[in-house]
């Protein structure tokens, strides 16, 4: 007897003993994430933090002569800004410890050009080391930006530069804790004050900075510091400033290429399939038009179906988002932002509230090795470390999910165990409808994470098919979900003659007002287009008759139409589309070429009327690849189209990564006529282009 029980326990103790070494782990595939990447694809949401000069200038980049003593906040509040994003799930702070303009948010040892010279707290702030302290206190990591391009210093352009960036890099890295990540813009080089030489300063990026060595350096300092941007980065920017992936992401970039000058940065949206590097995308975006806080701004807060859009293409699409809350002149995260974040929290709460596929029967046409330790279960268990593999060279299968009863369905979440690579190229999803498969997905990447927004289904079964691979894969998650019903909000618009259109999805019906109140069921029904010319503000809202529930609020704020505006002159270009500039369309544009010899180039408009205007606003071409934007421009007003007084004039600061509506404000001024002159454009190209001309006379 004691023989057969010690004979079972070797058995019982052998047997998984030996599956273990029967079923080996799928071998990695291609270039992996290092941990501290994984740990930084887990943070997956952060936000970013800009204020600097600009936010006392109204500036989105400043020139660099800018005197730090406008730096005076008067309630600078760090833990506010913490609390506010670790309230919505954030895992980190990005701040903006150096922006072009050279001011520095700490009292750097190596300039002058800092805090120390502000009144704020008479010189003795250090915002750096107050939110390291708010971070600590919120459990939140903390990242920091230092712009390479600096616009104020004497000898940016030589090689002394260089080491002032380097310093204080060093101090960045070591005297406020653990930096989780270190962002380097990409912008660099151009007009700038540069200790009152007043020029313009052209470098090459790559050569000039020695990234290699800068990056030596940080690693030496800082080993869990990740580096964003410029160089050889370990994360990349993802091509745009709007906070979106491409559908189609790889974490991989042929960086070697990148490097030498050979990508196009419309690429990184993308990544390269093929690359050799896992270099992963971040999408960063600002909650408002502008990066900086510009008090014009609190009502252009992007709208919540914005923002639930930029959730989705960014973290849906296997990249992190890295979500921009300026701090305003009080040193507080405005309350509108507040209110938005707070309303995007709630709506991905929503949307991700009851988990589906736990409870539901797992198979699958091919599990690695037939063992339980790669079983098609492990992608509802939890367990990130737990994952689905197929067998050597199988790269296409399919994972059913049986439910109990039918189940409503309208998202699916699906991540690649990433420590061994990312493989998938290609995937879709069937559902069976009254015991009929249908296909309701084709997409292709999964990488970190993805996740698909579907119309609802109710469904026995769910099926996900991978149908291209690399090599065989493994899938360490699925889940599915059924979030409320999203309805968007109208959009309103309004043309040259005051007419205005109010459009929403089918089906929903749309109520308005035009006196600043609330819209609601008892508003006036929308039947189609009506005539407003003067000056409005219009609110509606869009509601699901079904379901009785309502998308949030459209404001849109007008000025009189521009029923009587005219343009009188244009100094080129095609006459007969050049009312495309003030059709009230911005997605109708207008462009015209400059012979050399002249670079200046203006249209002159007659508003009809008199008119007390206090600003003016340029919208850029807003459709097509090469939007030719005008960079520096002069704005003149006139009574009698004779006598012109300048009013405005400067640059479009960051026009070409945020082709946004540039507003411009002046004291009020009574004007009938409008110069709009256009001094260079961003390509240093002879083509400019014009989407729309506004005034501001509210
Ligand atoms: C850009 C900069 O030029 C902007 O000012 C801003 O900091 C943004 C995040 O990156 O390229």
């Amino acid at each position: 007897m004691k023989n057969i029980i010690l004979l079972l326990a070797f058995f019982l103790i052998l047997t998984p003993v030996c599956s273990q070494e029967l079923v080996k782990a799928p071998e990695p595939f291609g270039p992996l994430p290092t941990q501290k990447q994984v740990d930084w694809h887990e943070m997956e949401l952060y936000a970013f933090v800009h204020f600097s000069l600009n936010t006392f200038t109204n500036k989105e980049w400043g020139y660099g002569d800018e005197s730090p003593q406008l730096f005076n906040p008067t309630n600078l509040d760090a833990r506010q800004w913490a609390r506010i994003a670790k309230e919505a799930g954030m895992k980190g702070i990005i701040l903006v410890a150096k922006h072009h303009d050279g001011f520095c948010l700490w009292p750097s040892a190596y300039t002058e050009r800092s805090v120390k010279n502000s009144p704020w707290k008479n010189g003795k702030g250090d915002v750096v080391k107050e939110l390291a302290a708010a971070c600590k206190e919120y459990n939140l990591k903390l990242g920091l930006y230092l712009s390479p391009w600096d616009r104020n210093h004497a000898e940016y352009g030589k090689p002394e530069y260089i080491t002032y960036f380097r310093n204080q890099l060093k101090e960045l890295l070591t005297n406020y804790g653990d930096v989780f990540e270190m962002w380097f813009d990409g912008a660099n080089g151009g007009d700038g004050y540069y200790g009152g030489a007043n020029e313009t300063r052209k470098i090459n990026t790559l050569e000039y900075y020695n990234w290699d060595e800068t990056y030596k350096l940080i690693y030496k300092t800082a080993p869990k510091t990740l580096v964003w941007g410029v160089g050889p980065s370990e994360a990349r920017w993802i091509g745009n400033e709007e906070g979106r992936a491409g559908k189609t992401n790889w974490s991989l970039l042929r960086q070697k290429e990148e490097l030498a000058g050979k990508v196009h940065y419309s690429e990184f949206m993308s990544g390269h399939e093929d690359g050799e590097k896992w270099v992963p995308g971040e999408a960063d975006v600002s909650i408002r038009p502008g990066w900086f806080y510009h008090a014009v701004e609190d009502d252009k807060v992007r709208s919540l179906d914005e923002m639930v859009d930029i959730y989705y293409e960014s973290i849906g699409r296997n990249a992190n988002l890295l979500l921009n809350l300026p701090v305003d002149k009080r040193g507080l995260v405005h309350e509108n932002d507040e209110t938005r974040l707070k309303e995007l929290v709630t709506v991905i709460k929503e949307d991700f509230k009851t988990e589906l596929l736990a409870s539901s029967k797992v198979t699958a046409t091919n599990t690695r090795g037939n063992s339980n330790e790669f079983a098609a279960q492990n992608v509802t268990d939890g367990n990130k470390d737990t994952y689905w593999a197929t067998d050597d060279n199988v790269k296409t299968a399919s994972i059913v999910f049986d439910f109990e009863k039918p189940t409503a369905i309208n998202r699916i979440l699906l991540q690649e165990y990433i420590k061994l690579g990312q493989r998938v190229r290609a995937f879709s999803a069937e559902a069976k409808i009254d015991g009929q498969w249908k296909s309701i997905a084709n997409e292709t990447t999964i990488g970190y994470k993805r996740i698909l927004r579907l119309d609802r289904i109710t469904a026995s079964a769910l099926k996900i098919n991978i149908t291209d691979s690399k090599a065989n894969f493994v899938i360490s998650n699925i889940q599915a979900y059924n979030a409320p019903t999203f309805v968007r909000i109208p959009e309103i618009l309004r043309d040259k003659n005051g007419n205005v259109t109010i459009k929403s999805q089918e089906g929903n019906s749309i109520y308005y007002t035009l006196d600043g109140s609330k819209p609601t069921l008892k508003s006036t029904l929308y039947k189609g287009v009506f005539k407003y010319n003067k000056a409005v503000q219009i609110k509606a809202i869009a509601i699901n008759k079904d379901e009785k529930i309502s998308s949030a609020i459209t404001t849109a704020k007008y000025g009189v139409s521009k029923e009587k505006w005219k343009v009188v002159t244009a100094s080129g270009g095609d006459m007969n589309s050049v009312n495309r500039i003030i059709d009230g369309n911005p997605d109708t544009d207008w462009s015209f070429r400059s012979d050399s010899n002249k670079l200046s180039q203006e249209v002159v408009i007659d508003m009809g009327a008199i008119l007390k205007i206090t600003g003016f606003t340029y919208i850029p071409q807003q459709v097509g690849n090469n939007l030719n934007l005008i960079s520096k421009y002069e704005f003149y007003t006139s009574l009698d189209n004779i006598k012109w007084i300048l009013q405005s004039q400067g640059e479009f600061s960051n026009i070409k990564n945020n082709p946004i509506e540039q507003v411009k404000t002046f004291s009020e001024t009574k004007a009938r006529y409008l110069r709009f002159v256009a001094k260079s454009t961003e390509e240093k190209a002879q083509t400019f282009s014009i989407g729309e001309i506004n005034v501001i006379d509210k």
